[in-house]
């Protein structure tokens, strides 16, 4: 089947944003044109696995029928009200997604990074109003190593030089505090009276998925709720099935103060992003004083809603947790006896092999070209650590037969 609706080569796509794109990306030299379920297919025709699901956006497989279905009806009858008026839409996604998740209210965004932003900003307010802590003394804790997007306030709190050099001068009033160590959170709350909240990714996806301690969430959320301390949990990568739960936390039975939610939230669809707290919290916002042009447009609800009953109808929460289960299983049968992959660690199908050579090495990145040869695509994180996060969808065949590519491409490497 001849499945090339561009016109440009893969050489000519790439020249293209190489001269007129910012260089702020470092891509695979892959230019994909189209995608179905698992699949995605290059400008030449060329059919690949996807193992990176747009880190996770794509959770319900690439232009997945229900979902493009509500984005083409609604698109059709209208896309943007502002929120200048009401539209028809949005009110029926706060109300379904609040049922979903367990939560009062609802406040939608478009990216995740603004979905953090408005969760830092929220803490900050009911800090003042509600825990009665001094203008301008706020203070949110957050972890070594985290990552929760662009914007100048949160690489104000990143360690990741990459991220923050020259970017400054940077947004105060954060704390940082190693990952995974609930004794070094219950010390920053005994030493620090004016703690408002205290932002977490259940699992770290950038530190080259970092997975915590069981019972490392579950103290935390308790330390948080002893200290009168706002929990927020960054589920932008973790949520919507990735991890075998439809939310990471609920692994450690824990229910967020704050629930940070994007990526999958649309399936990739459209940008959608959202915070969800109860009443004594997001009551604090007012009109004018957060928002966005686009946050809650009539096309974002109708995606969200339309995603998450997917995620719902289709069991991925289960099938992540199966097939996660087979592929750290698979690999690690492979690891056993490999010099050039040291271990594999994750949840659901949120996993990477970390390659046995140094962050400066090329190792993992030719492996993922190698990779990119062989049918599958998949990036390097830290120079030496392979994410693996295919979509949810994938069946227990695709899974066995992604787990030989791998294996036959990582053998060429020893
Ligand atoms: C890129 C990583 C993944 C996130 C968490 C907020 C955001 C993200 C936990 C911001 C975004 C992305 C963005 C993507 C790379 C990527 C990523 F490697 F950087 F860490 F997924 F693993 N919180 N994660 O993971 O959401 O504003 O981007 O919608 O290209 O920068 P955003």
């Amino acid at each position: 089947m001849d499945t090339n609706t561009s016109t440009l080569s893969s050489a000519q796509a790439i020249a293209l944003e190489d001269k007129y794109g910012a260089h702020n990306y470092h891509p695979l030299p892959v230019v994909l044109d189209r995608g179905e379920g698992v699949h995605v297919w290059d400008v030449e025709g060329k059919k690949y696995y996807d193992f990176l699901s747009a880190y996770s956006a794509i959770n319900q497989g690439h232009c997945h029928p229900r979902i493009i279905g509500a984005l083409k009806s609604q698109a059709e009858k209208m896309t943007l009200t502002s929120r200048a008026f009401y539209n028809s839409r949005l009110g029926e996604f706060e109300k379904f997604a609040c049922e979903f998740f367990g939560f009062d209210k609802l406040l939608p965004m478009n990216s995740g990074a603004e979905a953090v932003e408005t969760a830092l900003k929220i803490s900050r307010k009911w800090g003042y109003e509600k825990k009665g802590i001094e203008e301008n003394e706020a203070v949110i804790v957050v972890c070594e190593n985290n990552f929760h997007g662009r914007t100048t306030t949160i690489i104000s709190f990143s360690n990741d030089q990459d991220a923050r050099k020259n970017f400054g001068p940077y947004t105060a009033g954060f704390v940082s505090i190693p990952y995974n160590d609930a004794n070094a959170l219950k010390k920053v709350l005994e030493d620090m009276p004016n703690v408002v909240a205290f932002l977490v990714e259940p699992i770290q996806g950038e530190a080259g998925v970092f997975v915590p301690t069981d019972g490392y969430l579950a103290k935390a959320k308790e330390l948080c709720a002893a200290k009168n301390v706002l929990f927020i949990a960054d589920e932008i990568q973790t949520g919507i099935a990735r991890t075998g739960d439809m939310l990471a936390v609920e692994h450690d039975g824990v229910k967020p103060d704050v629930l940070v939610l994007g990526k999958a939230l649309s399936g990739g669809a459209y940008p959608v992003s959202a915070v969800l707290a109860n009443d004594h919290i997001m009551g604090v916002i007012k009109p004018g004083q957060h928002g966005s042009t686009f946050g809650g447009n009539p096309n974002a609800a109708a995606v969200a809603m339309e995603a998450l009953k997917v995620v719902v109808d289709e069991n991925l929460a289960d099938n992540a947790k199966k097939l996660g289960e087979l592929f750290r299983s698979e690999m690690q049968k492979y690891i056993d006896n490999s010099n050039i992959v040291k271990s594999i660690r994750g949840r659901g199908l949120l996993n990477a092999i970390l390659i046995n050579d140094t962050e400066e090495s090329s190792t993992a990145w030719d492996i993922c070209v190698k990779l990119k040869d062989n049918g599958l695509l998949a990036k390097p994180t830290h120079g030496n650590i392979i994410r693996f996060a295919p979509p949810l969808v994938m069946t227990k065949e695709q899974l066995l037969d992604c787990v030989s590519i791998i294996t036959s491409t990582l053998k060429d490497f020893e």
